[in-house]
């Protein structure tokens, strides 16, 4: 079993971070603490706590990448849900093993140093499941 300890994000798609993060702090009164481009996925992203739960703005740095796609066919909204787990090389294996479609066979380095991996939403009721694991 997976056993995740929590929702580690919400990564939410927009088309323009600033206007974005400006609808978060001025209107919920919540504050960014971050800006990051993970080059690799092809995104900058925008991080806001809110309480115990974070939440990860996404803006595509080019058309053709995951979100910049996911815009196009389906305009700003929810784009994933991501669970902290522990040894994330044998949750990919394990998920594998139960039938489950994986995006990546190996982890990658998101955003804020995590190992990532996705699960392909075909595979999970039709939301996007990112695994991440923060290594020290
Ligand atoms: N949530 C739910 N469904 C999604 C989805 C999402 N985020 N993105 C795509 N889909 C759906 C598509 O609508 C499509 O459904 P239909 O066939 O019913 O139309 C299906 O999944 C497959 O889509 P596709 O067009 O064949 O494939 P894409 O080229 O759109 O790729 C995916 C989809 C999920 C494989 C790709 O987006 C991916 O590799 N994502 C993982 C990486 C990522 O999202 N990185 C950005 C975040 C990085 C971070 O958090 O740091």
């Amino acid at each position: 079993m997976m056993n995740p300890s929590h929702i580690e994000h919400i990564g939410i798609a927009v088309v323009n971070l600033e206007s974005a993060i400006g609808f978060y702090e001025k209107v919920l009164g919540l504050k960014c603490y971050k800006v990051e481009e993970v080059k690799e996925q092809k995104v900058r992203t925008a991080f806001i706590m809110a309480g115990q739960t974070k939440i990860e703005l996404l803006e595509s740095t080019d058309p053709e990448g995951p979100v910049g796609k996911f815009i196009e066919k389906r305009g700003e909204g929810i784009h994933h849900i991501a669970f902290a787990v522990e040894n994330i090389e044998e949750q990919l294996s394990h998920a594998e093993a139960m039938g489950v479609r994986l995006i990546d066979s190996t982890p990658k380095k998101g955003a804020e140093g995590l190992d990532i991996a996705f699960l392909h939403p075909k595979s999970t009721s039709g939301v996007l499941i990112e695994l991440c694991e923060k290594k020290i």
